[in-house]
């Protein structure tokens, strides 16, 4: 079997990993990234979009954001159709920076570039498939190397023995899974909804360019961009809706019937050529680490993806935790690490707040109709009131992560 030595073992090359393997390299800490997928279908898939301004921050200090500099598009808040009407939110004026559509699989194949350039191991198609010795005592030195992953890779069984594993393996990874069988005080706290997404992928032109949530009593859409002949739409669909239900007239039909407005012309449809469901939940992993075990982004957390933090609380959890292991591996001993998932928590639950609100605001349930002339109140109030804004906008845009280090000091 082969058998790799490293500090740190991550499991997962989304944003999590790949950032999180990036940070410890700036400090001098080794790491081998171990990927399931292959290294196209890692960078093709279609996700995310919006970065916050301290990911692009983060991204910065890292040295991996010419590309998103030259090809991103700053998005200063975003546009509300309600009562037929468009309001844009321009959250610029409130100081915080401004988000940026730039899309993730591109931010992951900018992680993996840069990963090459610096000689960083990342393991593509290998699979773990056990995690052993999370319970040792964490100690530093060669000899401390007492956690390990089995995984299996195009040539055959691989180990890596490491001092900490970083579970950066998404919602269906292993890391979780481990946690909660090993650790009774692991626990879950969840939040289900009776809708989900169905998102598009068009070839149209986006208008307006920056993000457009639609309110309507038939449920929400929400119209985004993948550049600028690239449109990615999202409609709010019921739970176990299946994709053939949706032919494309009946997408484009729901999608204008949502976004009709009496300020705009209707909706202008083109060729889709790529369709999910996107399922709309939460869930919140705590604590977040289990002696040398990290859960990192959504491995530890899933928002709805209303408002779309999951990618920035991924890149702000790999912060937390790489501020935690440089202090651990420059001798400081292990209480930075222990107090990781208290110190990523707070964020994680705050972005919970974030988008569980925006999920009630713009989404509609048809059982409640004192619930939707609510919603409505809410939204002329959001319409009206610049401190209202305001506090949206600082979300939206995104708080500091939770540490107070910059890579420059310390690289
Ligand atoms: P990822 O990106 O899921 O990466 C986990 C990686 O781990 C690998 N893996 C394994 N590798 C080895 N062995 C195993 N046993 C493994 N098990 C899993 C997987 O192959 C994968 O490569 O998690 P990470 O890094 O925590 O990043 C989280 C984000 O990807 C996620 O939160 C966002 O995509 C969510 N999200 C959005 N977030 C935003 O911040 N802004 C958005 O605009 C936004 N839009 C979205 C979204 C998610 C979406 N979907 C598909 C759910 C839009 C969509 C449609
Ligand atoms: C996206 O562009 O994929 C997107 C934008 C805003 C959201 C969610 C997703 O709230």
């Amino acid at each position: 079997m082969k058998s790799i030595d490293t500090q740190v073992a991550v499991i997962g090359a989304g944003p999590a990993g790949l950032a999180l393997a990036r940070m410890l390299a700036v400090q001098g800490i080794e790491s081998v990234v171990v990927e399931r997928q292959s290294r196209h279908q890692l960078c093709t898939a279609q996700r995310a979009g919006i970065v916050e301004q301290p990911t692009r921050d983060t991204m910065h200090e890292l040295g991996v954001d010419a590309r998103m500099s030259r090809e991103g598009h700053e998005h200063a808040g975003f546009h509300l159709r309600h009562r037929r009407r468009t309001h844009h939110f321009d959250f610029r004026s409130f100081g915080g920076g401004a988000a940026m559509l730039y899309p993730q699989h591109h931010l992951v194949t900018d992680l993996v570039d840069a990963a090459d350039q610096a000689g960083q191991p990342i393991l593509f198609d290998t699979a773990v498939v056990a995690i052993d010795g999370h319970d040792m005592p964490l100690t530093t030195g060669t000899s401390s190397r007492a956690a390990t992953v089995q995984a299996i890779g195009p040539a055959g069984p691989v180990r890596v023995r490491a001092v900490t594993i970083a579970a950066c393996d998404g919602f269906h990874g292993i890391g979780r899974a481990h946690a909660l069988a090993v650790e009774a005080a692991v626990r879950t706290h969840s939040r289900s909804y009776p809708f989900g997404w169905l998102g598009v992928l068009a070839r149209t032109a986006p208008d307006p360019t920056e993000g457009m949530y639609c309110v309507s009593s038939r449920g929400m859409s929400l119209h985004s961009s993948r550049g600028a002949e690239l449109t990615r739409q999202y409609l709010q669909v019921p739970a176990g809706t299946a994709l053939r239900d949706w032919p494309d007239e009946r997408v484009w039909a729901e999608l204008r019937l949502r976004s009709a407005s009496d300020d705009h012309p209707p909706l202008a449809t083109g060729e889709i050529i790529d369709r999910t469901l996107i399922a709309v939940r939460s869930l919140v992993t705590e604590p977040m680490q289990v002696g040398r075990l990290f859960l990192v982004g959504d491995a530890a957390h899933i928002m709805p993806p209303t408002g779309a933090k999951g990618l920035n609380l991924a890149v702000s959890d790999a912060t937390v935790l790489s501020y935690a292991l440089g202090a651990f591996f420059a001798g400081a001993g292990s209480g930075e690490l222990d107090s990781y998932s208290d110190r990523a928590l707070r964020r994680v639950w705050q972005a919970q707040m974030f988008s569980t609100g925006m999920t009630d605001l713009l989404h509609t349930r048809d059982d409640d109709p004192h619930a939707w002339r609510i919603r409505c109140a809410q939204l002329d109030e959001l319409v009206a009131n610049p401190d209202a804004r305001r506090a949206l906008g600082r979300l939206y845009v995104g708080t500091p992560f939770p540490t107070p280090w910059r890579w420059q000091g310390n690289a």
